[in-house]
């Protein structure tokens, strides 16, 4: 088994804090995102989307899509429970606060970084007015989360999950744009300070 990923790109970053939590070593082959290893053959073999991560298993099968990863070590190796276990209404809260974090807070903070850096401008089609939409879309979702963050000490509830490594990942690679967690969101505060504490955030 091996696993195809950039070390700077926080859908990868999501994969790696999960196994870490896990305790699971996988080998790891760098896929160089600046030469643009990644939109090109043979990477787009391993995913045509031309995307990181992509999970490799022995038998040659390609698994693309961060969280289908995640998914995937959770069945081989259920504790500790990331993604719920046989319980129908922890697992399906889980998946919830999991789709929110990833819809409403990562992907919005992705979008500012791939509509308005320089990184991308060569890449992709950039549209900036839309990048900025999602700046003040992810701040408003950000006060959000603090104040759902009020009255419990992880974003699905009383556990450590899935969500609370899909918007660590989110919020830490905001950094590149200028999203930062201050004491105005002073939940959000305590919750980051919690999930960066954590051995797993180096990862
Ligand atoms: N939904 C996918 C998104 C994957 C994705 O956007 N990966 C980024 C890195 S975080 C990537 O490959 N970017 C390089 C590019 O688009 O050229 C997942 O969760 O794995």
């Amino acid at each position: 088994m091996k696993l195809h990923e950039a070390a700077t790109a926080p859908n990868c970053r999501r994969v790696r804090i999960f196994l870490a939590e896990k305790g699971i070593e996988v080998p790891v082959v760098p896929v160089d995102l600046g030469q643009a290893e990644n939109r090109q053959e043979p990477f787009r073999q391993k995913n045509p989307m031309g995307r990181v991560p992509v999970l490799e298993l022995d038998d040659g099968t390609f698994i693309a899509e961060s969280v289908a990863i995640c998914r995937y070590f959770e069945q081989l190796q259920p504790e500790p429970v990331l993604m719920g276990g046989s319980d129908p209404e922890e697992a399906a809260r889980i998946e919830m606060w999991q789709r929110r974090m990833e819809l409403e807070i990562a992907l919005p903070i992705m979008q500012v970084f791939r509509n308005t850096h320089p990184y991308f401008a060569d890449r992709i089609d950039q549209y900036a007015d839309y990048g900025e939409g999602q700046r003040s879309h992810a701040t408003k979702r950000l006060e959000w989360l603090d104040r759902e963050l009020a009255d419990r000490e992880f974003v699905a509830g009383d556990a450590y999950s899935i969500a609370d490594i899909t918007a660590q990942i989110g919020i830490d690679f905001g950094r590149v744009t200028k999203f930062k967690v201050t004491e105005e969101t002073p939940n959000l505060l305590r919750w980051h300070q919690a999930v960066s504490a954590r051995p797993s955030a180096k990862a």
